[in-house]
């Protein structure tokens, strides 16, 4: 049975939940609870999970798993066939640069400003500058879907995933979306794939939402 430690508010665990959904797995989960604001708030023998105390981890087969992009790619990999990460070196290649753009400008950005304005994040930078390149990544986003349905290739894969969990959080982070039609109309195509996971719901800590 995979065993996935997760909280729910976290963008990152969220990843894991929505593909571990859209790939119809049955999963434990092992709720991890805040204990206080900033890093490394998770108990110090959880570095026997994960050197960096963090969520998520997957446990599969007697191994674990710590980090959205490790844990996106075993399940594509050991469950989705082709499908949602293609072996070929080009296709590999091109889901991988939007694997990047989901653990640099997104979550440094649009991920950061969801905490910030919640007050989780006690870390280096501002709200102007999370906001700043939070732009960088809507951009490149807005680019790439205004003619294309999918990140990568021509269909949903684990780049689409990695992307759409800060993205879909945009007004939770203060940020508008209503620029960005192309970014829009793509979450709409993901909540519509078959297994979709809803985002879970707002719990008001960053102030009014932002249309
Ligand atoms: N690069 C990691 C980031 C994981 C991460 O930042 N996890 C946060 C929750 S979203 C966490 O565990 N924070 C607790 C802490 O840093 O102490 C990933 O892709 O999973």
């Amino acid at each position: 049975m995979l065993k996935l430690y997760n909280r729910e508010r976290s963008g990152n665990c969220y990843k894991a939940r929505l593909m571990l959904a859209l790939l119809g797995l049955e999963y434990e989960q092992v709720p991890i609870r805040r204990e206080g604001n900033g890093r490394n708030q998770l108990p110090a023998d959880f570095e026997k999970l994960n050197p960096l105390r963090q969520i998520p981890v997957l446990v599969a087969d007697g191994r674990h798993f710590w980090g959205t992009i490790p844990i996106l790619v075993y399940l594509a990999r050991r469950y989705g066939g082709e499908s949602w990460l293609p072996s070929d070196a080009e296709g590999e290649a091109e889901v991988t640069q939007w694997l990047s753009l989901g653990q640099n400008e997104i979550f440094q950005g649009l991920g950061r400003a969801r905490s910030m304005r919640a007050r989780r994040w006690h870390g280096y930078g501002t709200l102007e500058e999370a906001h700043a390149i939070a732009q960088v990544a809507l951009r490149a986003l807005e680019g790439r879907l205004g003619d294309h349905d999918w990140l990568a290739l021509d269909r949903p894969t684990i780049a689409d995933v990695a992307c759409y969990s800060y993205t879909v959080f945009a007004p939770e982070g203060g940020i508008s979306l209503k620029p960005y039609p192309a970014v829009r109309a793509w979450l709409r195509r993901m909540e519509g794939l078959s297994g979709y996971l809803p985002i879970p719901p707002y719990d008001g800590a960053g102030g009014p939402l932002v249309e």
